[in-house]
């Protein structure tokens, strides 16, 4: 309770300084929004990053999409009011959201109770048909934008070929890179799922790497795989390569997928990945395929 009362005061306050032209603005936002809510697409998107470890489900924000943008859930310039204001309206206790695993709906997460005052994050609930599939190191997403007309939605573990296609490739992508051929063999497999992100019952592969350095206390060579094709003709749909000699404390650069949803509703998923940070910061990254092209749309830092 006491922490409403400085919020509208806040409101009140602003509101009696607003000039003519902010008023014009937001009145100019408010035709918009009702122009946009009769569009197809959400007018407003909420993605949400969650894990499980042992039976605490976490959750943390990627982003929201608005008005055709991928933007920062909250401003980080504007201190720790415009987190608190985030974390009161998406991370308040008994909040529910579609929980998303494999590109679709697959049950639902409700919040426990969210955090401000050192982040936002909040613990919560699943109430999934299939508990435990987002255990170990996978994560998935949550959204408040019902996904439940949507096609094929499935994430499953590579078969041998793809497996084996998948390292070919990662392997050549290691060479192009000027890595020498004995340090490849030395590849090592972090994560690698199949995704359909366009419905059509046929995989994408999803593909995290790592190629040590010969002194295992050193920095390794990671890449990051969006694959495309058929096991045998595979392609770099999208790559990211990270070295960084100099990094020493943690493992960064190490980019893995969290999963795929269609966050525009365009019908083709976009695919949602994570870096790990440090103190637990994850940032985010957002591609999304327009034009037979894997474009990233979206980095966001931890919003820790
Ligand atoms: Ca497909
Ligand atoms: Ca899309």
């Amino acid at each position: 309770m006491n922490l409403r009362i400085p919020r509208i005061m806040c409101q009140v306050y602003k509101s009696r300084r607003e000039p003519l032209n902010v008023k014009l603005i937001s009145l100019a936002f408010s035709v918009f929004f009702i122009v946009s809510a009769n569009a197809q697409t959400p007018k407003s998107v909420v993605v949400l990053d969650v894990q499980q470890n042992a039976n605490t489900i976490f959750v943390s924000p990627v982003l929201i999409y608005e008005n055709g943008n991928f933007n920062a859930p909250y401003s980080t310039l504007k201190g720790e009011t415009a987190r608190r204001r985030f974390v009161e309206k998406y991370f308040s206790s008994g909040k529910n959201y579609i929980l998303i695993f494999g590109g679709g709906n697959a049950g639902s997460l409700k919040i426990k109770e969210g955090y401000w005052q050192d982040g936002a994050y909040a613990y919560g609930e699943l109430t999934e048909n299939e508990p435990g599939r987002i255990r170990g190191q996978l994560h998935s997403l949550a959204t408040d934008y019902d996904t439940t007309a949507r096609g094929s939605a499935w994430r499953r573990s590579p078969t041998a070929d793809e497996r084996a296609g998948a390292i070919a490739l990662a392997k050549d992508e290691y060479t192009k890179h000027g890595l020498p051929a004995n340090a490849i063999e030395k590849i090592e497999v972090m994560n690698l799922t199949a995704i359909d992100v366009d419905g059509d019952n046929k995989a994408e592969l999803v593909g995290s790497f790592k190629v040590p350095q010969p002194n295992k206390d050193k920095p390794p060579h990671f890449l990051f795989l969006i694959i495309d094709g058929e096991p045998g003709n595979y392609h770099a749909a999208r790559e990211n390569y990270q070295f960084n000699p100099k990094q020493a404390e943690y493992p960064l650069g190490l980019e893995m997928l969290s999963d795929n949803l269609d966050i525009d509703g365009d019908g083709i998923n976009e695919i949602v990945t994570f870096f790990s940070g440090p103190g637990f910061k994850d940032f985010y990254l957002v591609y999304q395929l327009k034009n037979g092209t894997w474009g990233q749309v979206y980095s966001g830092a931890g919003m820790r």
